[in-house]
């Protein structure tokens, strides 16, 4: 069985899937596209493999699969142990609301490529983009740390192991300390995110523990 997992050191969704593959123990091959100023993830070869030009794409045993929820849910049910998702229909329908939260409206509005168009075709200063980017990271952040109000206080977004939502949870969390977003507001949040990064798993799965890390970029 082999599994080559084709993402970027810096790269948000691909850290979720580097953190679901360290948590069920799973060994890959990692592959570095460099979605810098090389632009590697607009290559003929790369396209040819992921037509939308993003990191991450999982190969597992020659099939490919890409969309990082789409990758977790498919190790998550290919390889059962630890599961990722709560059991409970209820919890599950709410970690994954959480995740998609993460994914579907913060992540999506402040990725890289859209950085590079309001820069660009938009022409918008930088000031105007970092105001783009903290509008949707508050609003996402307070929802979210509302959400967790409602939950048992349990060390983990949802329950005592950690599970897709805390996989979405600390690229973002990471993203926001990057680009200097104001945490103070989302205790339980911040509290979470403490946590997993003391976990090995969470660890391995980091930026600075990849092979193509490089200080500063
Ligand atoms: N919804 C996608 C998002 C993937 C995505 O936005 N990847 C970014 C890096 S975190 C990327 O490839 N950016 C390169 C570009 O936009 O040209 C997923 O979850 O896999």
């Amino acid at each position: 069985m082999t599994l080559r997992l084709h993402n970027f050191f810096r790269n948000s969704a691909g850290h979720r899937v580097r953190i679901a593959l360290a948590l069920k123990g799973l060994d890959y091959e990692y592959v570095s596209v460099n979605i810098g100023p090389a632009g590697e993830q607009n290559s003929e070869a790369y396209l040819q493999l992921n037509p939308q030009g993003l990191v991450p794409t999982l190969v597992h045993d020659g099939r490919t699969i890409t969309q990082s929820s789409a990758i977790i849910e498919y190790l998550d049910e290919c390889f059962l142990e630890p599961p990722l998702l709560p059991a409970d229909p209820l919890m599950r329908a709410q970690a994954r609301a959480f995740a998609s939260a993460i994914a579907a409206e913060m992540h999506a509005l402040n990725n890289s490529g859209v950085h590079r168009y309001l820069a660009g075709a938009m022409a918008l200063e930088e000031k105007k983009r970092l105001q783009w980017y903290a509008h949707w990271a508050k609003r996402g952040f307070t929802a979210l740390e509302q959400t967790l109000a409602t939950q048992p206080a349990t060390s983990f977004c949802f329950g005592e192991k950690p599970g897709i939502a805390d996989i979405f949870l600390v690229p973002q969390h990471l993203n926001y300390r990057r680009f200097d977003i104001p945490l103070d507001d989302y205790p339980r949040i911040n509290a979470i995110v403490a946590h997993c990064e003391t976990l090995d798993a969470f660890k391995a799965a980091a930026p600075e523990a990849q092979p193509d890390y490089v200080e500063g970029f």
